[in-house]
C-alpha cells in the first residue's frame, strides 16, 4: 500500500508539470537552411513555401513564408507539424503541431507570450490567419531549433496549411536546401525539392536529405506522461477509496 501511495504522489508531479514555456535557443548552426515546398501539382490550388534558417549569431530561427493561397476555404493558417509527410502523400501522416513543451492548442497561443505558445503554431505567433490570394512574411521566432535532435529541431518535420474548418490543404516536408554557406545542395546532396510531398496522390516523397532522426520521441515521451497522469488519477482515486 505504501508502495501503491507513492506511486500515485509520484505520478500526480508528473501529471502537474507537463506544460512549460519553450526555452529559448541559442546555437543554431547559422550555415544551414531549411526549406519546405509545396508542390507544384497540389490539388487544392495551394503554393508556395516556409524557409527556416538561424537568427543573428545563432539565436533562434528566422523563418520566411510567402504562399498562395485559394479563393475559398479561409482565412487559412498553417504550422509545422511533428512528424514529416510520409509514403501516402497524405497531410494526415504529418501527426499534431510540433509542441515539444506540451503547450496545448488552448488557451490559444498570446502574441504578448510566445514562449508558451506551441513552437510549431507559425499563425497563433503572427497573431494573424491569412488570407486568400499571396501571402508573404517573416517571423523572428526565438524557439525553433536548427540542431539535430534538439526537442524543437524542425528539420525532420513538415509544414501543414489548413483551412477555415482545420482541413489539411497542404502539406510539405523541410528540406536541407543550403549548408555549409555554399548555394544551394552544395553541402547536402541533392536538394532539388522535386517531390509530390504535398497534396497527395503521388507517392514519391523527396525525403532524400532529410537528418535521419527519428520524428516519434517527443511524441513518445508525451505519451507517456500522459498514461503517467492517468495512472497518477487513478492511484488517487485508490488512495481516496482506502482513506474512506
Ligand atoms: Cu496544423
Amino acid at each position: 500500500m505504501r508502495s501503491t501511495l507513492m506511486l500515485a504522489v509520484a505520478s500526480a508531479l508528473v501529471a502537474t508539470t507537463v506544460a512549460s514555456d519553450a526555452p529559448k535557443v541559442t546555437g543554431n548552426p547559422t550555415d544551414v537552411t531549411y526549406k519546405a515546398q509545396i508542390a507544384d501539382d497540389n490539388k487544392n490550388g495551394v503554393s508556395g513555401f516556409v524557409e527556416i534558417a538561424a537568427g543573428p549569431q545563432g539565436n533562434g530561427a528566422d523563418i520566411k513564408y510567402q504562399f498562395n493561397l485559394p479563393a475559398e476555404g479561409g482565412p487559412f493558417t498553417f504550422h509545422i507539424h511533428e512528424n514529416p509527410v510520409n509514403a501516402t502523400g497524405l497531410c494526415a501522416s504529418t501527426g499534431a503541431h510540433l509542441d515539444p513543451y506540451n503547450a496545448g492548442e488552448k488557451p490559444a497561443c498570446d502574441t504578448t507570450n510566445l514562449a508558451a505558445c506551441q513552437v510549431g503554431d507559425l499563425s497563433g505567433k503572427i497573431g494573424d490567419k491569412l488570407p486568400s490570394g499571396g501571402n508573404t512574411g517573416e517571423l523572428d521566432d526565438a524557439f525553433t531549433s536548427l540542431v539535430v535532435g534538439a526537442p524543437a529541431f524542425i528539420g525532420n518535420r513538415s509544414i501543414v496549411v489548413h483551412a477555415s474548418d482545420k482541413t489539411r490543404i497542404a502539406c510539405a516536408n523541410f528540406e536541407l536546401v543550403n549548408s555549409n554557406g555554399g548555394g544551394a545542395g552544395s553541402g547536402g546532396g541533392s536538394a532539388s525539392p522535386t517531390g509530390g510531398a504535398g497534396g497527395g496522390g503521388s507517392a514519391t516523397n523527396g525525403t532524400a536529405t532529410r537528418p535521419s532522426v527519428t520524428p516519434t520521441a517527443t511524441h513518445t515521451g508525451a505519451a507517456a506522461v500522459v498514461s503517467g497522469s492517468v495512472l497518477g488519477f487513478l492511484g488517487v482515486l485508490a488512495v481516496g477509496a482506502a482513506l474512506l
